[in-house]
């Protein structure tokens, strides 16, 4: 790879891919974003944002920009381009197990476009287990044969892209690059050098690389286990967990998480299960990171029995309850609902007999089936319950009073530890969160 590679190809225009096109046009490389989805190209084509990401709305380039080409042809756009880089899904299966099929079709499309003896370099940036990046890409190289460092050189540069939060784009992120040839992990440390401000180094074998984006995932999926098991716990003990999290808080390296409904996304509750799926290839047990994955699993199911318990209390007829949920995405700020712990909440409410209504102003679609959508909260009426399930501003700043005034009976549940509970329930509110006694 020549140090001064001057054109890139991103294949994948998602939530990562697109900003991360985008991100090397604005630092002066000639870009090729590709992307299998016709409706995809078209939107980026005519300067419209496809992802449900609001931070990238005012970031797509208009049509005409220059060294800006947008495609569905993989064959088309790799041999322009000196440096190919692959952002394409990496989901897990229905029973938990990594799905490397976007991968390896990925790998199939470009490599079967390299040209001969130009040495492309073509880097996963998708988070995937230690070993994917050679297991699933050297198979197809030999297939073609095609010789890796003369017709094409692999890397791994894993992505930290952060949804929803405009502080940690992809020209404002530390990255990591791993190679078997140091000479061109090298030459990418000054390639991604140019697309961000923060520190960029080699770290050696794909291996290392992939295995430390995954552990940082893991870590965070530990670590709100943790306080997610301790807000089961001390409820049982007259305690309200958040008060021993902020006394705890004030030791120099306690580091503060927040109990919840549940834990939701494409990385967080997915990546622990790429490093399961490994750590058993190689016959070690990884007996925690499975722990806190059931631990966080659990939250919903948890909550829908606790919300149960609140309205049996409050002497609602068991066939007559109605719970709203504020919020359905998985993440505050963003229109995501995959992988979100209201998925499960809902349907464990409905299971037990509940009307469940849910407003999201960040979603136009992806509730679940049987629950009744309103468009605005104002809609809202008639209900028992209503739950903060996703920490939208929105939600945070509703009129309360006004909602209060529509309910049938005034019954809030905070599941996001976010909501001030002393006003709330001087406007008369009966409130309870997770994590509360
Ligand atoms: N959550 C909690 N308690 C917490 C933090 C999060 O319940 O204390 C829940 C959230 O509500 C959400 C889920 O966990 O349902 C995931 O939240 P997240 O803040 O981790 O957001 P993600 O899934 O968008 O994670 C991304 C990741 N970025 C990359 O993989 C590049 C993650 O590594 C980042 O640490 C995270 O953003 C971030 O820092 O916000």
């Amino acid at each position: 790879m020549h140090p001064d590679a001057t054109s890139v190809a991103v294949i994948g225009l998602g939530y990562v891919g697109l900003p991360t096109a985008i991100g090397f046009l604005d630092a002066g490389f000639e870009v090729w974003g590709v992307d299998v989805s016709e409706r995809t190209v078209a939107m980026v084509r005519a300067g419209q944002n496809p992802t449900g990401d609001p931070d990238v709305d005012d970031l797509v380039p208009p049509p005409g920009t220059p060294r800006w080409h947008v495609t569905t042809s993989t064959t088309e756009a790799v041999p322009h381009c000196d440096v190919v880089l692959v952002t394409v899904p990496t989901p897990v299966t229905h029973d938990l197990k990594p799905d490397l099929s976007y991968v390896e079709a990925a790998g199939r499309a470009v490599f079967g476009a390299v040209p001969k003896g130009k040495n492309t370099v073509v880097v996963l940036e998708s988070t995937v287990y230690p070993g994917v990046t050679a297991e699933t890409w050297y198979p197809i190289l030999d297939e073609l044969g095609l010789v890796h460092g003369v017709d094409v050189t692999v890397a791994y540069c894993p992505e930290r892209f952060n949804p929803g939060d405009a502080a940690h784009g992809v020209r404002s992120v530390a990255r990591v690059i791993g190679c078997s040839d140091a000479s061109v992990g090298e030459a990418l440390v000054g390639l991604y050098s140019r697309l961000t401000s923060e520190d960029v180094r080699y770290v050696g074998a794909l291996e290392v690389a992939e295995a430390a984006k995954v552990i940082e995932n893991v870590q965070r999926d530990l670590n709100i286990a943790l306080v997610n098991e301790l807000a089961r716990i001390f409820p049982a003990m007259g305690v309200d967990v958040e008060d021993v999290l902020s006394a705890a808080a004030t030791k120099w390296n306690f580091h503060r998480y927040t109990p919840g409904v549940g834990v939701g996304g494409h990385c967080i509750p997915v990546d622990p299960y790429y490093m399961i799926q490994r750590a058993s290839n190689v016959g070690v047990p990884a007996n925690l990171i499975t722990a806190a994955r059931a631990v966080n699993r659990s939250m919903p199911v948890h909550v829908a029995s606790v919300i149960r318990d609140l309205l049996y209390r409050a002497g609602i007829p068991a066939d007559d309850n109605r719970v709203l949920l504020l919020g359905w995405s998985y993440k505050a700020e963003v229109g995501d609902p995959r992988e979100t712990p209201a998925e499960p909440l809902a349907q464990a409410l409905m299971d037990m007999g509940v009307h469940v209504g849910a407003w999201d102003p960040h979603l136009d679609g992806g509730f679940s089936e049987g629950v009744q959508v309103h468009g605005s909260l104002e809609e809202a009426e008639g209900y028992d319950l209503a739950i903060l399930v996703t920490a939208h501003k929105a939600c945070l700043e509703a009129d309360w009073s006004a909602l209060k005034a529509r309910m049938r009976t005034p019954i809030l549940y905070d599941g996001r530890r976010v909501l001030d509970l002393d006003d709330l329930s001087s406007k008369g509110w009966m409130v309870h969160a997770v994590g509360r006694p």
